[in-house]
């Protein structure tokens, strides 16, 4: 009997103890001001197209309209690292799109063809490195929006070793003239016309 009381006067010890902290846990990672919160730079109207995270600096950035069904879209920007380690554009996030991917296009037995990066895009210390249509680009997959002309987009890149960084990304007329254009082939493979 005795031994019993005393095992019953531990477990409640222990249950309120867990009581008293769990709602104190749960408030610390749903508050905003948490230190825990993500910290992604949120671009102002004014900078669309750029952004700058560490040494790395993003420019001249947009997305390419897609008409409404479009499965992906492409995105273009120029990324210049001012610092003095290497660093990796390894992906990304997007309001309207399910993911986001770093594509290269290689040509194989006369097509271009494009393929997810493994590793991610390299950025030398000092290098400059251009993804623009016809070339390496921002791949996104499966639009849950279309991609559209006059809006802008807001996407989050991620840096193997700067971290991600958010900014908005304007987007381009349908049929934009700096697009490379293979045309005419709706809906094979990642819907040419749509994205490139
Ligand atoms: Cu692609």
């Amino acid at each position: 009997m005795c031994l019993l009381k005393v095992y019953e006067k531990k477990t409640m010890k222990r249950l309120l103890m867990v009581l008293l902290l769990a709602p104190t846990a749960a408030f610390a990672q749903a508050s905003p001001d948490s230190p825990a919160a993500p910290t992604a730079h949120v671009a102002e109207p004014g900078e669309a197209g750029s952004a700058k995270i560490g040494g790395i600096v993003i420019e001249n950035a947009w997305v390419r309209g897609t008409p409404p069904g479009a499965p992906v879209a492409g995105g273009y920007l120029t990324i210049r690292n001012t610092g003095s380690a290497p660093d990796r554009l390894i992906g990304g996030t997007a309001t309207f799109a399910g993911a986001v991917e770093v594509h290269e296009m290689t040509m194989a037995n006369g097509v271009m063809q494009m393929a997810p990066l493994p590793e991610g895009l390299p950025i030398a210390p000092g290098e400059t490195v251009s993804l623009a249509p016809g070339g390496d680009h921002l791949m996104f997959m499966d639009l849950t929006a279309p991609a559209e002309p006059g809006t802008t987009v807001v996407v989050t890149l991620d840096f193997a070793e700067a971290g991600p960084v958010e900014m908005a990304m304007p987007v381009s007329p349908l049929g934009a003239q700096s697009f490379d254009g293979h045309s005419g082939d709706a809906g094979a493979g990642h819907g040419e016309g749509a994205s490139h």
